[in-house]
């Protein structure tokens, strides 16, 4: 008699941990996510082809966050930034960046791509 209940103790107590584990981890995964959305305010998409980019000039707003996404339509492709910290961008990356001051920064492929590579320039305008 006392042996069972012990053996319902340790299920009952199984479960109870098992339930608690489960619902936290819900709830991070779901935080993550708000906490995500709620933060990108912009998404722009590079399309790079050889041997341009699909514009002259990416505009942004100053402080606001953005997904910038380097999307390869055809060839290798990367993109360095100059004057601004970001990171280089690699065939199919994606890097959310706020820039807080405002001013033009040009962007540029950074791998060396076939003839057309020296004009694979652009600007990111940040006003
Ligand atoms: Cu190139």
């Amino acid at each position: 008699m006392l042996r069972i209940t012990w053996v319902s103790v340790i299920i009952v107590a199984f479960v109870i941990l098992l339930t608690a584990c489960g619902a936290s981890k819900n709830e991070m995964a779901q935080s993550a996510l708000s906490e995500e959305s709620k933060t990108i305010t912009n998404e722009v998409v590079i399309k790079a082809t050889n041997w341009e980019f699909d514009k002259a000039e990416y505009r942004i707003k100053k402080g606001e966050a953005v997904k910038l996404t380097l999307d390869p339509e055809s060839g290798v492709h990367s993109i360095a930034f100059k004057g601004v910290g970001i990171k280089e961008l690699r065939s199919g990356d994606s890097e959310v960046v706020a820039i807080n001051e405002a001013g033009t920064y040009e962007l540029f492929c950074n791998t060396m791509c076939g003839p057309g590579h020296a004009n694979m320039k652009a600007k990111l305008i940040v006003e």
